[in-house]
């Protein structure tokens, strides 16, 4: 076996790590989308590894992000599922992470956009004062990130530790349950939204720029964000963080919201797509890609600087916003061929865009690898020459090689969490029985629940539409096996 690993005294590449929230499978032109055009993605897959079986561990986004920061299945931990915007830290910090490994091989490493990993000890915290543990006490030398997701207050920045431009005269609170504060919210006023919420998915507590959001905030005034400028706030902030460091490796995890909801662009992206607002942000994030490779070339570390492209899970249409993202679908299939999508256990949920460019080391090709997310810090660790202790990272496997364009042999076997838990093998796919309904009606997305075993064959069936279990029970057997001895592990 090869096992690609840079010579001691070779110069590192800078890791640039860009994580889009909610792409699907089928969003980019790269990825055979024909009714939007993502010119930037399509020419950075054009230059390195376009991956067609790539994956986030899970189908939303908290559970996806862990196992990316920690090397480990998050369904192994409790309380790894989507978190409110006030929940406390859930990254161990004595634990290793990804920006860690980077750090200890003499990286410069920062965190800007989404981070969704929780915030300080507890639920009750001071918004108004230094917010630890975070992004900085499990590996970030630099933060400028929002807590949880674009719907969840509190609607702010925050770079380190402390709330961007907050007025000490109008302090933040923060709840979940009761409403803090006199304003109105989106349930009581609805008249006084840019952006109605979908019936039935909340989204309709405090109002911040004419769009209701999950959970209360008052106070922060002058520091809540406007939407329109969050995308365009992350790309200066990154670039400045580029810029900084462009004599040194560095590692940046570039973390959009892009498109999530609430899907509201810059003034300029709305109505481009022809889609609706779910186009307009994929637009968004096209170009954002574009600013960041049009930098490197002018900064000229672009041949030496790796970029990886993907998403935190598959995609959805009304995911609590009335957006005309349905509406305006003019037949864009987001999760491509694949069944479900985000929340959903099929490949929809997890089968992710994923395009690796490096252009000193790799040559453009599209590899069938079966490769996770979870998987980059024990392939990071073997492309630096850096030691995983015994504990550290239990389920990221080194797959450098694939990674790299050097083998297609990627992951032999892989589970993937959508509401039920499944494995992948040899291009068979196992989902287990699970309660549930088959069809989550808010979202309009196949959850991939089943109250018998599924089984299909992904090699013929990419989208899982004969159920083979009935015809195959040793098969059936064989994968329910091997899933139980990977959740005993
Ligand atoms: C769901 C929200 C959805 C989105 C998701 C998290 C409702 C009804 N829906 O609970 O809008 O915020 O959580 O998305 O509240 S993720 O990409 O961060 O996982
Ligand atoms: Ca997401």
């Amino acid at each position: 076996m090869l096992v690609f690993a840079l010579a001691a005294n070779a110069q590192k590449p800078n890791v640039i790590y860009i994580y889009a929230d909610d792409l699907g499978y089928g969003d980019l032109s790269c990825y055979g989308a024909e009714k939007i055009k993502t010119p930037n993605l399509d020419r950075l897959a054009a230059s390195g590894i376009r991956f067609t079986d790539a994956h986030c561990t899970s189908a939303t986004c908290t559970p996806s992000r862990y196992a990316l920061m920690i090397g480990q299945y998050p369904w192994r931990k409790q309380g790894t599922g989507v978190l409110p915007g006030d929940a406390a830290l859930i990254i161990p910090t004595d634990k290793l992470t990804l920006p860690k490994l980077f750090k200890t091989a003499g990286y410069k490493t920062a965190i800007v956009g989404k981070w969704h990993l929780g915030l300080g000890e507890a639920v009750a915290k001071d918004w108004n004062g230094a917010v630890k543990p975070g992004p900085n006490e499990v590996g970030f030398d630099y933060s400028f990130i929002f807590p949880a997701t674009a719907d969840r207050v509190p609607t702010v920045f925050l770079e380190n530790h402390k709330v961007v431009a907050l007025d000490a005269n109008d302090p933040i609170a923060v709840d979940y349950v009761k409403k803090v504060g006199d304003e109105p919210t989106g349930k009581e006023h609805p008249e006084l939204l840019k952006l109605q919420s979908s019936p039935g998915q909340g989204h309709n507590q405090t109002i911040v720029n004419g769009i209701g959001r999950i959970g209360y905030m008052s106070g922060g005034k002058m520091a809540r964000w406007v939407d329109e400028e969050v995308s365009t706030t992350f790309l200066a902030t990154a670039q400045h963080f580029i810029e900084e460091n462009k004599s040194r490796p560095f590692f940046l995890y570039f973390s959009l919201t892009e498109p999530h909801v609430p899907r509201m662009p810059a003034t300029r992206f709305k109505g481009k797509s022809g889609l609706g607002l779910r186009g307009d942000a994929i637009l968004q994030l096209d170009w954002t890609v574009g600013e960041i490779t049009k930098q490197l070339a002018a900064l000229g570390i672009e041949k030496n600087t790796l970029i990886i492209f993907t998403s935190d899970n598959g995609p959805v249409l009304d995911d609590g916003y009335q957006d005309e993202a349905v509406t305006r679908l003019n037949g864009h299939t987001p999760a491509g061929k694949l069944r479900g999508g985000k929340y959903s256990a099929f490949e929809g949920g997890t089968r992710v865009p994923f395009i690796l460019s490096w252009k000193s080391q790799v040559k453009p090709q599209v590899s069938k690898a079966l490769v996770s997310q979870m998987d980059l810090l024990a392939s990071f660790a073997a492309l630096l020459g850096q030691k995983v202790a015994a504990g550290e990272a239990p389920d990221s496997e080194n797959l450098i090689d694939a990674l790299t364009g050097k083998s297609q042999k990627g992951r032999s076997v892989l589970v993937q969490q959508g509401g039920a838990l499944s494995v992948v093998k040899d291009g068979w796919k196992y989902i287990s029985p699970s309660n549930g309904p088959a069809f989550m009606k808010l979202v309009a997305i196949e959850s991939g629940s089943l109250e018998s075993p599924q089984l299909y064959n992904l090699n013929e069936d990419i989208a899982e539409q004969h159920n083979l279990a009935v015809k195959y029970p040793e098969k059936v057997k064989e994968l329910s096996t091997i899933l139980q001895q990977i959740k005993e592990k």
